[in-house]
């Protein structure tokens, strides 16, 4: 471990330790109050610094090279992480889709607007992200910023939830999960590419069209001040690779094991769709690099949950997707801004995607509105070395179970099963989750579910989602 500024960074290849500090109960941070990012390396920008969010889907902790993957080459994320912040104690706040992707539009646990659970295109198709809530689009938006997404939507099905009305300029991709990656016809069988709020096709893999669009808008806006945000299919079933043919047609039903699509060997096709995502984010790059914007962006990249574990890898950790075990929401996390973010560092702070909201805004120096409540930390001065982030609490919630972090401890709790105990687990020593504690040291366990209630009680009783 290498101090620096009065923070731990592991610079070995593996990381995982968690620093050990008094911790204080932060259940609702307010945002901090907002300065301009010391510039380390170079000038001053001449305006606000771009943004870019790139935002996959069911990729798990271990997938990548710079997490310890030896089988799927990622090169461009792996150049990233070396010249950028990799984080390895990043959280998705869910350990599904929409959860962790309403918590990342408002910085706010998810409970706060009653997204705890995935919605379905079957069951909640009238559902989706109040329009009361204030998202990071929108704040953008007002600062004078263009705004688009191109990717996964998952707020909402119907135009009354689209990201139009949540603060995006622009609108390409999809508001239901899992499409075929090359037809676009979701599990009902209902075609689902969509420019803004009109259903509209369009031909290609996915993964290489979302990227086309998001090329095509940083060279259109490479003259003013841009938020990108990329919520990519990649790697959410159904397991196709580039080279394969689309597997459904309109009026079908892919409900069943057709969801995951026709290939028997998924784990060969899995590991296609992570070297194709990887690839397109290196043409990302490199567009920033052709315009000469790669000093004035911020571009952070992360997993929306953990990987299903017989496809995906969530290594060390166990779990998976949907599980609060920390396979199920501990995410790859790579921060990069050259000249900002000081190269190769890894940090094991505790993190989650609720602290993007209040971070991005400022590393840009945009204003939130006034009165504003997030419930995400900005942890700007982690990334420019400046300082680190407070300590507190994080919370996790499904409609199956709860959990609690305070620095290495964590209390793993079955909501659906009240007459099992609570676990209790030491991530510094047992990152896998194996040893249960809470017998051992009862004094942690009770102060961990007291806060657990506390929170409960604030953010949304249970029941209410
Ligand atoms: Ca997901």
């Amino acid at each position: 471990m290498t101090r620096v500024r009065g923070v731990d960074f592991d610079l070995s290849s593996k990381g995982g330790k968690l620093p050990r500090r008094d911790l204080l109960l932060n259940v609702c941070a307010v945002a901090a109050a907002h300065v301009v990012p010391k510039r380390i390396f170079a000038s001053e920008p001449t305006r606000k610094p771009n943004i870019i969010l790139i935002l996959a889907d069911d990729l798990g902790y271990g997938d990548l090279g710079c997490y310890g993957n030896t089988d799927i080459t990622t090169s461009s994320l792996d150049a990233l992480a070396m010249r950028g912040m990799r984080l390895t104690d990043f959280h998705s706040n869910g350990a599904m889709c929409s959860p962790t992707r309403a918590a990342l539009l408002t910085g706010r646990y998810q409970q706060r607007c009653g997204i705890e659970s995935v919605l379905s295109s079957k069951r909640d198709r009238e559902r989706g992200l109040p329009l009361a809530e204030t998202t990071f689009a929108a704040v953008f938006r007002d600062a004078g910023y263009a705004t688009a997404i191109f990717g996964k939507w998952h707020l909402g099905y119907t135009s009354e939830f689209s990201p139009l009305r949540h603060g995006f300029d622009q609108f390409r991709g999809y508001v239901a999960g899992g499409l075929d990656y090359h037809s676009h016809i979701d599990r009902s069988g209902r075609p689902d590419w969509r420019r803004n709020d009109q259903l509209e096709p369009d031909e290609g893999y996915t993964t290489d069209l979302l990227t086309d669009y998001g090329i095509r808008f940083i060279e259109e806006n490479k003259d003013r001040s841009f938020c990108l945000y990329m919520p990519y299919q990649a790697v959410h079933f159904p397991f196709q690779g580039p080279r394969d043919k689309a597997d459904r047609v309109t009026g079908g039903d892919y409900w069943s094991d057709a969801k995951y699509g026709s290939r028997k060997d998924r784990k060969a096709a899995y590991k296609e769709m992570v070297e194709s995502l990887d690839h397109n984010i290196g043409r990302i790059v490199s567009t920033l690099r052709r315009l000469q914007l790669q000093e004035n962006t911020f571009l952070f990249f992360t997993s929306d949950n953990g990987a299903y574990s017989w496809v995906g890898r969530n290594s060390p950790c166990s779990g998976q997707k949907g599980s609060l075990l920390e396979g199920g929401h501990r995410v790859p996390a790579i921060a990069y801004w050259p000249g900002i973010i000081r190269p190769g560092v890894v940090s094991d702070q505790t993190l989650m995607t609720i602290d993007l909201f209040p971070t991005m805004a400022a590393m840009s120096a945009v204003e939130l509105p006034m009165g504003i409540m997030l419930d995400g930390v900005d942890f700007d001065p982690l990334l420019t070395g400046r300082g680190t982030v407070p300590d507190r609490m994080v919370f996790f919630r499904t409609s199956q179970e709860g959990a609690v972090r305070r620095g290495p401890w964590k209390l793993l709790i079955k909501r659906t099963k009240k007459n099992v105990p609570a676990q209790l687990f030491n991530l510094e020593e047992d990152i896998g989750e194996r040893h249960d504690l809470a017998k051992r040291h009862p004094g942690i366990a009770q102060e961990l579910a007291i806060s657990f209630d506390a929170w409960e009680e604030q953010v949304a009783p249970p029941g209410s989602d």
